[in-house]
């Protein structure tokens, strides 16, 4: 089984999605496209016909090595099995749950701004949701939080988090710009006659981000530094350079050098070293 800090792409079932193709069938070609975790979010399903779904997901999981998260129902993830719980603001409380299940199950929960990611974390989640970036018909009426709030979540928040609401390999890197590297998706894996090759394209893009973190092969030219205590390889001789290489040049962002503020009007002047340690606040609010 996969551990929760190895997993990039979050699939969860929509079934409405795909009218007169079978639940099992569509969620096994998007573990073999590349979805790492599983979610079963059925808002219609109850009791028997809920715990049946879960138990057979349970089983097509636990095959693939995927994990297997339920939405809302603790009490259907822990008798199907599943490796986790997934939970709205309105529903149990993070810490209520984790009396209700101990270690036996992650718990993530969904967060549409910064203070509700921040309480999570300090609630003991094991990850949270960051959307909806965009509109959705998954969720239809909920504003979009938009990438400024990824932005946020990337700067700020340490557990893992998986950007939702309308990804997809066309919105995919506006997404993992701003600063997400996990992904999750409904209606672009789950509506496509394709489903694993969605997973493969959203893989693949999130790859290549990770790359750049890395550096890919560094050149004589690069140095290291750290950017919000991620270990980066640039090329970037301005702290300017660097927020633009790191797509956040056109966000309300303020960097520190080292400890100290610098004021965007010097970021062009400001020359990146190698060991510097940066850090990129993105703000909200004032005015
Ligand atoms: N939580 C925030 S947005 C969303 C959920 C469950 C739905 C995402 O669906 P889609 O189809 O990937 O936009
Ligand atoms: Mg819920």
């Amino acid at each position: 089984m996969k551990r929760l800090d190895d997993c990039k792409l979050y699939v969860i079932t929509g079934e409405a999605y795909h009218p007169g193709r079978e639940l099992l069938e569509v969620m096994e070609a998007a573990i073999r496209g590349g979805a790492d975790i599983v979610q079963l979010r059925d808002k219609t399903s109850t009791g028997a016909a809920l715990l049946a779904k879960a138990k057979a997901l349970r089983a097509l999981t636990r095959r693939w090595g995927a994990l297997f998260i339920v939405n809302d129902d603790l009490e259907v993830a822990l008798e199907a099995e599943a490796d986790g719980v997934h939970l709205g603001q309105d529903d149990l409380a993070i810490g209520e749950a984790r009396r209700l299940a101990g270690s036996r199950l992650l718990i993530g929960i969904s967060t549409h701004n910064l203070a509700q990611a921040l309480e999570a974390e300090r609630a003991g989640a094991d990850y949270i949701g960051v959307g909806p970036v965009y509109p959705t018909p998954t969720k239809p009426g909920r504003a979009p939080v938009t990438t400024s709030y990824v932005a946020e979540a990337a700067a700020r928040i340490r557990i893992p988090f998986f950007a939702i609401g309308g990804i997809s390999p066309e919105t995919a890197d506006d997404v993992l710009a701003a600063g997400a590297r996990r992904l999750c998706a409904v209606s672009a894996v789950t509506g496509s006659a394709d489903p694993a090759d969605v997973c493969r394209a959203l893989k693949r893009r999130i790859a290549e981000w990770e790359a750049r973190d890395a550096g890919g092969e560094p050149g004589a030219e690069d140095v290291r530094v750290t950017v919000n205590g991620r270990d980066v390889a640039t090329r970037s001789g301005t702290l300017r350079e660097l927020a633009e290489s790191l797509g956040l040049a056109s966000l309300r962002v303020m960097a520190e050098r080292n400890g100290e503020a610098v004021p965007r009007a010097d970021w062009a002047q400001v020359a990146i070293r190698g060991g510097d340690r940066i850090e990129f606040v993105h703000f909200v609010g004032g005015g």
